[in-house]
């Protein structure tokens, strides 16, 4: 009896013991804003195609020990410790980066790479927490410390952090080490087929972020809804390692406000605010608001914008007004290098190439972009759709990979809740309709709700139509889930010729807004010829001109659209020798960021639809 008790008391220890003893991995928000160290640059890496840094010769995975594992010191010990591994400065890539643009022998490269760097780091004060923070590395990250796993992190597009133990920090000379394999799978999130180029690597900034060790972990404020006078703030701020009752403070210094509120046992403090003085962020002004978040130990601070988007019958209201969105569809990518967008200046131009088309809508496609498009897109007041790869035919009839789907959506969410850009979730692109699917997408829509009911819901559907006369009713049932009825058409390209338009009319039966989220057609910037010559900027020109003219005949409720695509990219799945050589060129700005002849075409809509909706 008194063995089982102590058999007993022991396994309570374990129990304790594992579970102070986890590593939160809760992800940080508004990193841009607090202490950070950059740990961009060149890291070291090595090209493991067999995975033997991972696996022994048996393919039996390695022990934590193990000196050939590749997270493990590659620094023999003496003259006689045989070494088969080693990270060298003759072998390096740049972080943030894909490694497929870095050299050309990664250009097709799907499988391992180990990445390595060393730093040197000495916290401010011994009682601060530190963690490693990756915007975003494509697909698999596997994080090791000084020969410890911190860490493993899926999705390509999504940011994540791991706490670094005390116990494992060094002042001098940290061995990092992180396992990257971008290997498509059938139960991944996109799946096996995409029609975009499978960029791996760390592909975003890096950095070191020390908090103190009471902190403002994250935080969600945004005008409340429904939207009244007084305008009404509300949301939530955690606080990790509070105490039940402690105070943390929400301060908007413009508008004199500072309101203190109370954390619950969790660490949970429910935020509302009443600021009837608030002038709310707009297309034309975008206002954005120092708000300061502080609590006993930590105060953060960040420029919020507060809005209104809302549907009202088979209209979108910003503000109460009625909204056209004139937008354009974009991939994170840089045409003229054929390179992820990762930098300032990427989103510079990215964003700056969609205004001068007269955009006041970007969709974000088929992925969360880099932080910096979502924060610039909140300075230069242009909306934003952001999206989940949940793309084309995924398995839909894996609850694991709706887990999956469902953890990309929730980071999506996490990381850009507070950018008053964001007007529209999107859960997906093109799936194919049955009833397993509609199911599937309707809970990733009610997930989206539940995060954030401040914004507006939809995905992009394939083209599902009846017709009935000279109409094409749009007619996917996942239309009676979602916000804005949303749909891709190549009327002319996939099927028929531009001349198709002109008797083609289209419109749904649910009593919502209809958006079309793609239409577009190739050309090659630069060549030119009669436009009855597909591929040529002439032929991509009459494309638009007959979408344009099919546009000004859609009903009352259309309430935008979003091209394919501002620019060209690349893309495996196009392999036409002459025309494509690996590259989708539906883009208004060709390879070299030149612009083709039917950019003028939309941009002519835009400038006539901005003066409309003045
Ligand atoms: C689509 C997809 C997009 C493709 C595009 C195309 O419908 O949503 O990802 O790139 O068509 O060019 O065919």
């Amino acid at each position: 009896m008194q063995k089982l008790h102590f058999k007993c008391f022991l396994l309570l220890l374990v129990l304790i013991f594992v579970k102070t003893s986890a590593i939160s991995s809760d992800l940080i928000t508004n990193i841009p804003n607090r202490k950070t160290t950059s740990l961009n640059g060149k890291w070291q890496y090595i090209i493991d195609i067999y995975e033997t840094g991972f696996y022994d010769y048996r393919y039996r995975e390695r022990a934590e020990k193990d000196p050939e594992a590749y997270w493990n010191t590659d620094v023999p010990a003496n003259s006689l410790d045989r070494k088969e591994h080693g990270y060298n400065d003759k072998y390096t890539l740049n972080v943030p980066g894909d490694w497929n643009s870095q050299a050309d022998k990664f250009l097709y490269y799907e499988g391992t790479v180990w990445y390595k760097k060393s730093f040197d780091y000495k916290k401010s004060d011994t009682n601060n927490k530190l963690y490693v923070y990756f915007g975003a590395v494509s697909y698999r990250a596997d994080v090791y410390l000084n020969g410890k796993k911190l860490g493993m992190h899926k999705g390509a597009f999504s940011p994540f952090n791991f706490e670094i133990p005390s116990s494992l920090l060094k002042e001098k000379d940290n061995f990092l080490v992180v396992k990257v394999d971008n290997r498509r799978y059938a139960d991944e999130i996109p799946t096996l087929n995409t029609d975009w180029w499978n960029y791996g690597g760390i592909i975003r900034d890096v950095s070191l972020v020390e908090v103190p060790n009471q902190f403002i972990s994250n935080y969600f404020i945004q005008l409340a809804k429904p939207h009244t006078k007084s305008n009404l703030i509300e949301g939530w701020v955690e606080v990790k390692n509070a105490k039940a009752n402690e105070e943390v403070y929400v301060e908007i210094p413009e508008l004199k406000i500072n309101q203190k509120f109370t954390v619950n046992a969790a660490g949970r403090a429910e935020v509302k605010i009443n600021a009837p003085k608030l002038k709310l962020w707009s297309l034309e002004n975008p206002k954005l608001y120092q708000v300061n978040i502080s609590s006993k130990a930590d105060k953060v601070s960040e420029k919020i914008g507060f809005r209104n988007i809302e549907v009202q019958g088979e209209k979108v209201l910003l503000n109460g007004k009625s909204l056209f969105l004139r937008g354009i569809s974009i991939h994170s990518e840089i045409p003229q290098e054929g390179r992820r967008a990762n930098t300032q200046k990427d989103a510079n131009q990215l964003l700056g190439w969609a205004r001068e088309l007269g955009c006041n809508m970007v969709r974000l496609a088929h992925y969360p972009h880099d932080e910096k498009m979502t924060r610039l897109a909140d300075s230069l007041g242009l909306l934003v759709w952001s999206e989940i790869p949940v793309y084309w035919t995924i398995d839909f009839t894996s609850d694991k990979v709706f887990e999956k789907a469902k953890t990309q959506l929730d980071e999506m969410i996490d990381r850009d809740k507070n950018r008053a850009s964001i007007i529209i979730w999107s859960v997906g692109n093109e799936t194919p309709v049955s009833e397993v699917r509609t199911n599937f997408m309707k809970n990733l829509l009610a997930e989206a709700r539940k995060q954030d009911p401040t914004r507006l819901v939809s995905a992009a559907l394939e083209v599902n139509y009846h017709s009935e006369e000279n109409m094409r009713w749009i007619d996917d049932p996942l239309g009676a889930y979602v916000d804005i009825v949303s749909f891709n058409q190549y009327l002319g390209w996939y099927g028929g010729t531009p001349e198709s338009c002109r008797t083609a009319n289209w419109g749904t039966h649910y009593k919502k807004p209809l958006f079309i989220s793609e239409t577009g057609a190739e050309a090659v910037g630069g060549f030119n010829a009669d436009a009855k010559q597909l591929w040529s900027e002439e032929f991509q020109e009459w494309y638009y001109k007959e979408q344009v003219d099919m546009l000004k005949r859609m009903p009352s409720n259309f309430i935008g659209i979003s091209p394919w695509i501002l620019a060209d990219f690349r893309s495996p799945r196009r392999n036409n020798p002459v025309y494509q050589e690996g590259w989708n060129n539906k883009g208004l700005y060709d390879h070299q960021g030149r612009k083709k002849k039917a950019f003028y075409v939309l941009k002519g809509y835009y400038d006539e639809l901005a003066k409309k909706y003045k």
